[in-house]
């Protein structure tokens, strides 16, 4: 687990998966991160059978493109850009993973959409009093697969997210939604939504207003677990076990985009910037 240099920090709240309807008057209404727990206690959630054996007997055969970094940091890194990536079979990384395989060390599979494995039609269904509300409105799913000690940069997604674990546990710190606090990449760059303060150790000269910021709120989230990051929130996130296994589901609020229009502004230059460079937009 890393530590951060804050003296004082708040934990993630927890809630049973059947107190749903707390859920939407609360934590989604007042964009409050929550730990969803007891998922599979209450409901019959398919996905989380999807550890690592599984994916490799299912879909060992696709090819993933895996994200590579020389510091363990992946996202956008500051005076380096977004991580190289290669092309691998899904069943070489995962086994190169669980073999400790120093040539898959620096690896992550990160931000890969279900649709990666296509043509296999794979469902990826949430309990239905989470599902009912957001069917509609998912934009993407998106499995992330690595080894211990991978940190994903501190960035915000311009849309509403949860989060489970599969397999492994990751440590989880968010921030509230201030911009300016986190002194994010030009809104011309191709990172307008990651943050260039370390925030596990921030220089305090070069960026001032950090020690301004929200206290962080810190989480373990755990194998059968589901946390609510609701959108624009700063994450940071490092992965504890020697496998860990998400699958996240990002969707839309149309009406909370308006309420915060500088993170939407943001969010549209990633678009356009994305779309006419022909690529995968979310
Ligand atoms: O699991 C990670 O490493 C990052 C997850 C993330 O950034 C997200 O769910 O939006």
């Amino acid at each position: 687990m890393v530590n951060i240099s804050h003296n004082n920090k708040v934990t993630i709240e927890r809630i049973s998966a059947s107190e749903n309807s707390l859920f939407w008057k609360y934590y989604f209404r007042h964009n409050i991160p929550v730990i969803i727990t007891e998922l599979n206690h209450h409901f019959q959630v398919d996905f989380l059978q999807w550890k690592h054996e599984w994916l490799i007997q299912q879909f060992g055969q696709y090819e993933v493109e895996v994200s590579i970094s020389d510091n363990s940091r992946y996202g956008y890194i500051e005076d380096e850009g977004f991580n190289r990536s290669k092309n691998v079979q899904l069943k070489t990384f995962v086994n190169a993973l669980v073999d400790s395989d120093p040539h898959y060390q620096n690896t992550y599979l990160t931000r890969a959409g279900l649709d990666t494995f296509a043509p296999v039609n794979i469902q990826a269904t949430l309990p239905a009093p989470y599902h009912d509300q957001i069917e509609k409105k998912i934009i993407a799913k998106n499995l992330w697969i690595g080894g211990k000690g991978n940190i994903t940069s501190t960035h915000f997604d311009p849309v509403e997210n949860f989060n489970i674990q599969i397999e492994g546990s990751k440590q989880f710190i968010l921030h509230s939604p201030n911009i300016d606090n986190f002194y994010p990449h030009s809104i011309w760059s191709s990172a307008p939504h990651f943050a260039r303060v370390n925030v596990f150790d921030p220089d305090d000269e070069t960026f001032p207003r950090f020690q301004k910021a929200s206290l962080p709120i810190m989480g373990i989230l755990n194998a059968g677990e589901m946390l609510y990051i609701p959108i624009n929130w700063w994450h940071t996130v490092s992965s504890l076990e020697s496998i860990n296994v998400n699958l996240n589901f990002w969707w839309i609020n149309n009406f909370k985009m308006l309420k915060y229009p500088r993170h939407t502004v943001r969010a549209l230059s990633i678009v356009l910037q994305r779309t006419l460079a022909g690529e995968k937009v979310a």
